[in-house]
């Protein structure tokens, strides 16, 4: 019999590849910690639930957020900031789940990063349709401290963009698993998610997820 060679396809790949100068994917890295990481964003979201946060000019965000760690991302109409409680009920962001912290901390290791400890965990979560715009992360104090991020379900298509807004993106497959350090040259750049596709994925059902790794303060 012929050996199904792809069976395994919708697995995704492994190994890293260097996107640009200081942006490095490491592809599937996250998927030996998966259930971990859901079962700590289950936690998390427990008590701090996901909310679709305000721009500053009103807009509804399109992704939902939560936060965990000393410090969390929130926009509302007074600004883009960091904030160490939750607006919703004034209350401290919980901890970051200890397999959250496993993972950054080997992601980092991996990545030339070894000392990395970040002070923000911004969870996104995307339903089909949802989209991110593109934009610039710089909210952050210390913008030479690299960003990690961890896809988990639905895969999406990730721009990526130049340090002005009208320069070209380029369109890169964001699957379940894999882990993204964004440093260097590349911390400033542009970025978005187009809208994510209808789908079912097997841990996360109906969803993307997105975690972000900062250093904030
Ligand atoms: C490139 N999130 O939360 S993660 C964000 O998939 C954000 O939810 C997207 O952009 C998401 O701000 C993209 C990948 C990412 C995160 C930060 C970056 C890429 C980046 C910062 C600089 C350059
Ligand atoms: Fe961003």
């Amino acid at each position: 019999m012929t050996p199904d060679l792809f069976e395994h396809c919708d697995e995704g790949s492994t190994g890293r590849e260097e996107l640009a100068p200081g942006a490095l994917v490491l592809r599937g890295f996250a998927r030996p910690h998966a259930e971990r990481l859901v079962a700590g964003i289950a936690d998390v979201t427990a008590r701090a639930p996901f909310r679709h946060m305000l721009t500053p000019g009103g807009q509804r965000m399109s992704a939902a957020m939560t936060n965990c760690g000393p410090l969390g991302w929130i926009s509302d109409r007074r600004g883009y900031r960091y904030e160490p409680c939750d607006p919703l009920d004034g209350k401290p962001w919980p901890p970051m789940p200890a397999s959250f912290l496993d993972l950054v901390a080997a992601a980092a290791a991996a990545a030339g990063f070894p000392g990395l400890v970040p002070d923000a965990c911004l969870i996104n979560r995307y339903e089909p349709g949802t989209r991110m715009s593109l934009h610039q992360d710089r909210d952050e104090r210390d913008l030479t401290a690299p960003i990690v991020s961890v896809s988990l379900g639905l895969p999406a298509i990730f721009l990526f963009g130049g340090l002005s807004r009208s320069d070209h993106s380029d369109r890169i497959a964001l699957m379940h698993g894999d882990v993204v350090v964004w440093g260097g040259p590349s911390r400033l750049r542009f970025h978005g998610i187009l809208p994510v596709k209808e789908g079912t994925h097997p841990l996360l059902g109906r969803q993307r997820i997105n975690l972000t790794f900062r250093k904030a303060a």
